[in-house]
């Protein structure tokens, strides 16, 4: 069969499915399934959609095309002699619309002059209804009159519908036989029987599978991913640190770093202009935490100046997210303290001189355990357990200064590649001033430390400028193809 329709469609310059399906005696449908099917050779055919009316005979029209008209068949019922009205009723089917055509075409005549009798009127007819009705069951008719398309319609002879159809022509590639190797089966293949007469190409059981497009992981969420499980392996419980946005008090007063203090000023810090000011600070704490910058308590002499509400409202965006430690703080020592672990992994703003490794923001990494007199082997050890997650054994601890914890110690580790001792993050023991006004119990200690998101993955993906990893210059290809991370 498909050699058939290839045959028909290299005959033609273009050809209908429809003049093909009547061409073979083949069902419309297999044509187009044959020709659909086709469409996966490039080049093989050319396929143009169309939809045309076409008319087909209803089976009582069918009947007709085959035996005649009713008219036709009652007018050759007639002997010459006549016949009486009552025995051509008995004998000729359909009698009450052949003897109304007949009469209407003048092929027969009625004589009531005594039994009524029926006489033909012509030596001979033309049965003009059978030959339309023959000629629309062999070919596309185009020309028939509107007059007769409707008279069929009307006595149910045809029906016409609009048939979505093709118009083919061959391509450039065109051959009486396809002997190219088939790579996907289709439905169309399978109605059209085109499978029967086709090459499969083998399955290539080796070939890699198509990559799914989808979304890719930044390497710096790739890496916070895997911070995040170290942390939740380790125990702690994550942080809320959804406000970008902090006032001066828990940033800096609350964690007991003077008004005074460098960091606070504007070549440090992103100050706010609207809202300029933080208005919802707790009352009874700020005037613990101004008491303790100006006059000291629990032992600590203070830093003896006018401490300045003002200053403590300023709205800044947080430089580092010790101030979401503070926040969680001061609410644990609000709601009955109980030992806990936390951490944070987010943005924080600093406005600093920016250079190859460093830009006005940062993720930061902050660790804290609050639990009764920890000291300073805890927090060795516990970094110590940190850091061999992320495959750095070889550390050192050295005393540093940070405002709000006492001790302080920077960590460095060896790095073998480079043949040198990296620092690798900050720790402390946060300050009596820092914990007693919020109300923790005297035998409270709470030790922590930071690092951190951006050094680690620039270091894990061999990235020497941070604006090749971060910023709108990033190469996106980058964030495609970066590999998974994982420490060893
Ligand atoms: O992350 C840093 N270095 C680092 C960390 C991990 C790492 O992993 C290796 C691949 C396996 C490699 C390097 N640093 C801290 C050290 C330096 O990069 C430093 O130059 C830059 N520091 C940032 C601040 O710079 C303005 C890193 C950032 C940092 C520093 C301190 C803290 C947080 C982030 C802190 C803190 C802190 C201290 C006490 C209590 C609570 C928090």
């Amino acid at each position: 069969m498909e050699d058939k329709i290839l045959k028909t469609i290299n005959s033609f310059e273009t050809i209908e499915t429809l003049e093909i399906a009547r061409l073979l005696n083949v069902d419309h449908q297999k044509i187009i399934g044959f020709i659909k099917s086709l469409e996966s050779f490039t080049k093989f055919i050319n396929v143009q959609p169309m939809s045309c009316k076409n008319i087909t005979l209803t089976p009582e029209g069918l009947e007709i095309a085959q035996n005649g008209s009713y008219e036709a068949i009652l007018y050759n019922s007639i002997p010459l002699n006549g016949i009486s009205q009552k025995d051509l009723m008995e004998n000729v089917k359909n009698y009450k619309i052949g003897f109304s055509k007949a009469m209407s075409f003048g092929w027969i005549k009625l004589d009531k002059s005594n039994e009524p009798t029926i006489y033909r009127q012509v030596d001979s007819i033309v049965d003009q209804v059978q030959q339309w009705l023959l000629k629309i069951k062999d070919s596309i008719v185009e020309d028939i009159p509107s007059n007769l398309k409707h008279e069929f319609k009307r006595r149910k002879l045809i029906t016409e519908n609009l048939v979505k159809s093709y118009r083919v022509s061959k391509g450039l590639e065109f051959k009486l036989k396809i002997d190219k190797e088939i790579t996907d089966l289709s439905p169309e293949m399978i109605e059209g029987d085109l499978w029967k007469d086709v090459t499969f190409k083998k399955y290539n059981f080796k070939a890699l599978g198509v990559s799914p497009s989808s979304g890719h992981f930044h390497p710096l969420m790739k890496v916070k991913t895997q911070f995040r499980q170290i942390f939740l392996e380790m125990g702690f419980s994550e942080m809320a640190t959804n406000n970008y946005i902090e006032s001066s008090f828990w940033n800096f007063d609350a964690l007991f770093q003077p008004q005074n203090h460098p960091a606070r000023d504007e070549h440090d810090t992103f100050f706010l202009s609207d809202p300029k000011n933080c208005l919802d600070i707790p009352l009874e704490y700020l005037k613990k935490v101004k008491k303790i910058h100006t006059h000291g308590g629990f032992g600590s002499l203070g830093y003896q100046y006018d401490w300045k509400t003002e200053e403590a409202q300023k709205n800044i965006l947080r430089t580092h997210t010790t101030a979401a430690s503070t926040r969680i703080l001061y609410k644990l020592a609000q709601d009955n303290f109980k030992p806990c672990k936390y951490f944070s992994i987010d943005k924080v703003y600093r406005n600093e001189n920016l250079d190859a490794t460093h830009l006005a923001e940062f993720h930061q990494i902050e660790g804290i355990i609050a639990d009764y007199d920890l000291s300073l082997g805890h927090l060795m050890g516990v970094l110590k357990e940190f850091y061999k997650k992320l495959g750095l054994t070889k550390l050192r601890f050295k005393p540093t200064y940070n405002p709000y914890t006492e001790p302080s110690m920077e960590i460095y580790s060896y790095h073998d590649g480079l043949n040198k001792w990296v620092e690798i993050g900050n720790s402390g023991i946060f300050r009596p001033e820092m914990l007693l006004p919020m109300g923790l119990p005297t035998n409270i200690s709470v030790i922590a430390w930071g690092l951190s998101l951006e050094r680690p993955t620039m270091i894990l993906y061999g990235i020497s400028n941070i604006r090749e990893l971060v910023g709108h210059k990033v190469n996106l290809q980058m964030v495609y193809e970066s590999p998974i991370c994982f420490f060893k």
